[in-house]
């Protein structure tokens, strides 16, 4: 977490080297000391404790405790940053999760590897506030498994006074440039093979879908081609990186570039984001707004995403699981989650309660690209092991540098003879 963010209470953050080590036992078992869950003090007795697993950025504290101060249940959050990430820490067991909150697209995956269990509809009334039909997949027409609870896109996050002109495609991104100086202007790329990998097949007028190994071989050798470029691989703090000019340009979720156009997380900071007299961040702000972040979404489409809750086939409290599960499906609870995240949710009847710089911002409901070129990754599953593969080789290659020019090779010397 950042050093300036308010004081940890019950969430914390998976790091990559915590997400690497749970694969072994032993870095399981050290880090054990390193996860600060801090117990929230409440009038009510305590009925319970459930451990959920969300992405990093999406609940507010204030909503677990009122959900503790209604119900006494209290709600200690993991924080994750990858599907793949939240797949290692489920077959780990490294904690036995309530609840957890893949993407939409991984559902197959998780049922194939029995990490997930349905859920009991009977005792999720607010179900009916979702926008199922808008949210369904073909793995799980039903939500019997899956609820669908917030979604967004990939995007190009930019700064107006560092680039030239409005990024309009992917290109603009993935093409190497210098500066006039000759330097090389940094930008970010998410820490993420599926959702990275299958930016640069829209770029390459390619599917996620429907690609081949080939494609995504070739996609790679897109980012290794940029990898002077690349600066960052990054998937939480692209706001932040953002926010403060540590890149001109970077692949980044909606939501993010609006964290980062706005400040993040400071509700009447934002309210006054856009105002001239723009005033100072609040203390417990992670980060200040920066006017001039702007969000991209390519002309080559962007790829959406829509993040599910679910139960874990290991979850020892599915009761109260499902009651917090239900308690986040109530629309005024949905609209804190957006007014905190801004990120959009499933529920329609929340948008009145959502602030409206929030509502009406680039990255959230009514942008006028924002629905119709957008890709899923449900399709991406039957070639994983490639995505993977390839992910390392352009990882392990990012930061070497540029093989010297190939110039012609030069004729053999005639033979003295
Ligand atoms: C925000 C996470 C967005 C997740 N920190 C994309 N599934």
């Amino acid at each position: 977490m950042h050093p300036t963010s308010p004081s940890p209470s019950a969430r914390r953050l998976w790091t990559r080297r915590e997400w690497l080590g749970v694969t072994c036992a032993s870095l399981v078992l050290s880090g054990c000391d390193r996860l600060r869950k801090l117990s929230l003090h409440r009038a009510l007795p305590l009925r319970g404790t459930i451990h959920a697993l969300v992405w990093d950025g999406y609940l507010p504290q204030e909503v677990l405790d009122e959900f503790q101060a209604k119900t006494g249940i209290r709600v200690v959050l993991d924080l994750f940053s990858s599907n793949d990430q939240l797949v290692d820490l489920l077959r780990a067991r490294a904690q036995p999760y309530d609840l957890v909150m893949p993407s939409s697209f991984m559902g197959p995956h998780l049922r194939e590897l029995d990490l997930i269990k349905p859920l009991r509809r009977e005792r999720l009334p607010n179900l009916e506030k979702v926008d199922r039909l808008g949210f369904r997949t073909n793995f799980d027409p039903n939500n019997n498994y899956l609820v669908p609870y917030i979604w967004g896109t990939t995007g190009i996050g930019y700064n107006v006074g560092r680039v030239d002109g409005l990024p309009k495609s992917w290109g603009d991104l993935f093409v190497q440039r210098r500066r006039p100086d000759g330097t090389i202007p940094g930008v970010s790329i998410l820490n993420d093979a599926r959702f990275s990998l299958g930016t640069v097949l829209l770029y390459q007028g390619k599917f996620p879908s429907t690609a081949t190994a080939g494609d995504v071989e070739a996609a790679g050798d897109v980012l290794i081609k940029l990898r002077e470029r690349i600066s960052h691989f990054e998937s939480d703090n692209v706001a932040e990186l953002l926010a403060e000019n540590s890149v001109d340009l970077a692949m980044a979720w909606s939501a993010d570039v609006g964290k980062a156009m706005l400040g993040w997380p400071d509700p009447f900071h934002r309210e006054h984001a856009f105002e001239e007299d723009h005033p100072a961040p609040a203390p417990d702000g992670r980060f200040q707004g920066n006017k001039g972040v702007r969000l991209s979404l390519p002309t080559e489409g962007a790829i959406l995403f829509t993040d599910c809750f679910g139960i874990p086939r290991q979850a020892e409290n599915q009761a109260e699981a499902e009651e917090f599960l239900n308690y986040l499906l109530d629309p005024t609870v949905a609209a804190q989650v957006t007014n905190y995240s801004l990120y959009a949710t499933t529920i329609p009847a929340s948008h009145p309660l959502v602030n409206r710089f929030i509502l009406n911002g680039p990255a959230f409901f009514r942008h006028p690209v924002g629905l119709r070129h957008n890709f899923t990754l449900e399709g991406a599953l039957s070639i994983d092991h490639v995505y993977q593969s390839v992910w390392a080789r352009v990882k392990s290659t990012v930061g070497s540098p540029l093989p010297p020019l190939e110039l012609p090779v030069a004729p053999p010397a005639a033979n003295p003879a």
